[in-house]
This record gives structure tokens, C-alpha cells and sequence, in this order.
């Protein structure tokens, strides 16, 4: 665990950054390239761990994928002839990896563990394994499934009608993995829609999935074929210089290959309702997954609220919303997002405390946090709780400030974004 001393001195941001593939898309590339017989290529793979651990799992699983810089090629037999592993099927720490694996293998006929690090244990599995059962699927686990490890033993599946009881993209995506070796149709319904790449991959790999007004349905049995996926760049990390750009003095950043499916960009509806001084021009709107260029300006910020069927559309934005809303005029409201709770760390709790330590006006509530605009940050020995977005948000706050932020643990940082720190050296002016 190396402690880092970030000593900007507030510098100028400008210069232009092309964000690193997504990290939603690029695990859900290596599932499907690994459920489709044949060869599936992939561009713009994200190299952070998280995926990596999903590599790993499906090469344990017999598939063999070849990986070149950000390409990759998968050639699979299809997940009917998937292996059963040797060894556990580790899952490092990576939430995604861990619950849409559950749903991919409780329809197969393999035999397999998983398990993940100790903030993996820590995290709720109940919610993919209820529905999951409810399909026929044999789950067991430490406290009753609750947490990793997970033994599965793949059985005959069934469809199911499903009430989602959080607005989850993991459940959601689970179910519909685990359709894909059921009898019948699977009808979901979502309260607030989360983030939908399952969907749209399905489309692309050949499969008939209709989406009406938070229904989504989805017959089991749909054979996938073997495609290319252009993985784009991901949002939730543009977001740490969309926000750096808002708030430095005197900057601008343009920001290249931005993912820009409309469940994933509430990170923009909230920075142009704040004000932000934002160009944006989206690529192309029918592509499987749209992309933009964005650039952002040093802005004068107001505070508002955050809640409702937003909170889906930007939940791992928050942590660097948080820290935008200190430099905001009046006092932010963020609700309606106790899941912060049961991310890689208690998000609510780890944003709150390192927040006040740089001298923010910030209190936690139970679904959420009340930021008061306006304070005066300053240097801190700031904690990342191994919580990438956590150490994130306290690497942009060292960028704004005169003072050094010190910083614990940054490798985890490499879970979704290993070139961050060359990135902030690429706008350092
Ligand atoms: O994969 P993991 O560890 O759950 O990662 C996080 C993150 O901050 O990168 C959450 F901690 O992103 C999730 C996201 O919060 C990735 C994801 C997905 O790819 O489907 C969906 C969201 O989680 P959820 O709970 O809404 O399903």
C-alpha cells in the first residue's frame, strides 16, 4: 500500500485527455465474447483490474482470450462447453464481475466458487441470489448466500417475473445472464432505470430484448453470435476532470471518446444544471453505445438537489459531485442514494470524513449528504479506504488546492482507471 504526497500548487488544467475504455462495457465484452461460439473481437478494452479479474475467471472457465494493448480477441466454444474450473473463480474487487458471474453460471452445468478481496466479503449478494433461486438456480454461501464465498452448482433454470427491489444494473444484468439458459420469458421491472449496456449488448450479439417503460423482456434459449465491440470510453471516469475542469481557475479540458448512453449521464444533466460551462458533441447516436467529445470550462457553480431516477443515472459520480458541490454557491442535496452504502466502501461515510478533513462544510444523512457550498479547501492526509473512486476524488481535490494531499493506498486506483495520474499530468499547465 504506497502513500502518495500530491503537491499541485493549483495549477492552470488544459489540454485535452482520451478517457480510457468503460469499465461496465468492457466486462460485459469478455462475458458475451465468452458465451458466443466463434471469434469475438474487442477495441478500446479497459485494462484496470476489475476487467483483468474477469479475464481470469473465463480463462479458468476454458476460454481462450488473447489480450494486445486494449484489443482483445476471444475465441469461445460457447458456453455450453465451458470447463469446470480447477481452482476458485477469483473475482479480485469487482462487484460487476462477481454478481453477473452468478447469473452466467446458474444455468450451466459446471460446478464453481468465488470469491473475491475483503471489501468483495463485505459486499450484499442476497439481492442476485433471491431472484436467481426463484429461477431454480443452487446457490450457497457464507450467511446463506448473503456473502462471498459463493458455490454454485448449475441446474435447469426457469423464467421469472421480477419486481427489482433497488435499482441495481448487477441484478438486472444477472437475471438476464442467467435467462439465457432458461425456459420462457423473463419480465423485469425497474421503478428507476439503471444502466442498461446488458441490454444493448444482447442486441448486439443477435438477440430479440424489448424495453417499454422500465419492462424489460427477454425470452430464454436466444442462441448469441460473435461479434465486435467497440468498447467507449468511460464516463464515470471523464467524470473526475469534467469536474477538475468546472472548478480549477482558469482551465479547460476537452475530453475525447466519452461514453454517452443516456443511463449513464447524469453527471452532465447535473453539471449543466450547477452551471458548468460544458461543449458537447455527441459522435454518433445510434452506435451501440453513443460517444461525445465534452469540454468543460472553469465555471461558476450553484448548488441543488440530487435525487429520485437520477440518482441510477450518475451513482458512481458521486464522490467527485460531492466534491463539485463544495466549491457551489448554496448547499447541495444529494438523497434517495443509501446504495453509496454498499459500494466498494460505505461511500456516504468515506466521502463525508475525507471531505471534512479538507475543510468542506459537509454533513451525512441516512440516503445521502448535505453539502454547504463555498468553504475554503485545504491539505489533508486523506484515506482511499482501498475505494478507487474514493482515492479519485482526493487526487482532483489536491489539484485545487496550494497545499499537499497526502493519500493512502493509490494503487487501487488501478481497479477502473490505471492512467489517471499520467492523465493529470497530460493538463497540468
Ligand atoms: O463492479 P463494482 O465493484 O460494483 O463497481 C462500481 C464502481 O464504482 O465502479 C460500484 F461500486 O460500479 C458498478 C455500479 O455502481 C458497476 C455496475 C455495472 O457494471 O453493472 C453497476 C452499478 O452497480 P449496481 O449496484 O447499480 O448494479
Amino acid at each position: 500500500m504506497a502513500d502518495v504526497r500530491l503537491h499541485y500548487k493549483k495549477p492552470i488544467l488544459h489540454g485535452d485527455i482520451t478517457v480510457p475504455g468503460d469499465k461496465s462495457v468492457s466486462h460485459r465484452s469478455i462475458m458475451f465474447g465468452s458465451i458466443a461460439e466463434g471469434r469475438t473481437t474487442v477495441s478500446g478494452f479497459l485494462l484496470g483490474d476489475d476487467c483483468l479479474s474477469t479475464i481470469d475467471c473465463f480463462r479458468k472457465l476454458g476460454v481462450e482470450i488473447e489480450l494486445n494493448d486494449t484489443n482483445v480477441v476471444i475465441d469461445s466454444q460457447g458456453m455450453k462447453n465451458w470447463k469446470e474450473p480447477i481452482d476458485i473463480l477469483y473475482t479480485g474487487n469487482s462487484g460487476t464481475t462477481t454478481r453477473l458471474m452468478l447469473g452466467l453460471l446458474a444455468g450451466s452445468s459446471i460446478h464453481a466458487i468465488l470469491n473475491g478481496d475483503a471489501s468483495i466479503g463485505k459486499r450484499p449478494m442476497k439481492r442476485v441470489i433471491t431472484p436467481l433461486r426463484k429461477m431454480g438456480a443452487h446457490i450457497t454461501g457464507r450467511m446463506d448466500g448473503q456473502y462471498t464465498p459463493l458455490a454454485i452448482k448449475g441446474s435447469p433454470l426457469h423464467a421469472i417475473e421480477y419486481t427489482m427491489p433497488v435499482a441495481s444494473a448487477q441484478v438486472k444484468s444477472a437475471i438476464l445472464l442467467a435467462t439465457l439458459q432458461a425456459e420462457g420469458t423473463t419480465v423485469i421491472h425497474e421503478k428507476s432505470v439503471s444502466r442498461d449496456h446488458t441490454e444493448r449488448m444482447l442486441r448486439q450479439f443477435g438477440a430479440e430484448i424489448t424495453v417499454e417503460n422500465g419492462t424489460v423482456s427477454y425470452k430464454g434459449g436466444q442462441t448469441l453470435h460473435a461479434t465486435h465491440v467497440d468498447v467507449p470510453g468511460d464516463i464515470s471516469s471523464a467524470a473526475f476532470f469534467l469536474v477538475a475542469g468546472a472548478m480549477a481557475e482558469n482551465s479547460e479540458i476537452t475530453l475525447h471518446n466519452v461514453g454517452f448512453n443516456p443511463t449513464r449521464t447524469g453527471i452532465i444533466d447535473v453539471l449543466a444544471a450547477m452551471g458548468a460551462d460544458m461543449r458537447i458533441i455527441v459522435a454518433d447516436e445510434e452506435a451501440a453505445e453513443p460517444t461525445a467529445t465534452i469540454t468543460v470550462r472553469t465555471s461558476d457553480l450553484a448548488a441543488i438537489t440530487i435525487d429520485g431516477e437520477l440518482i441510477p443515472r450518475l451513482i458512481d459520480e458521486i464522490p467527485i459531485i460531492a466534491l463539485l458541490a463544495t466549491k457551489a454557491k448554496g448547499t447541495t442535496v444529494i438523497r434517495d442514494a443509501a446504495e453509496l452504502k454498499v459500494k466498494e466502501t460505505d461511500r456516504i461515510t468515506a466521502v463525508v470524513n475525507e471531505l471534512k478533513k479538507l475543510g468542506a462544510d459537509i454533513e451525512a444523512t441516512d440516503d445521502g449528504m448535505i453539502i454547504h457550498g463555498g468553504s475554503e479547501l485545504h491539505g489533508a492526509s486523506l484515506q482511499t479506504y482501498g475505494d478507487h473512486r474514493i482515492g479519485m476524488m482526493g487526487a482532483i481535490a489536491a489539484l485545487l488546492i496550494d497545499d499537499a494531499v497526502e493519500l493512502d493506498d493509490i494503487e487501487c486506483i488501478a481497479v477502473s482507471y490505471p492512467t489517471f495520474f499520467e492523465d493529470i499530468q497530460k493538463i497540468i499547465k
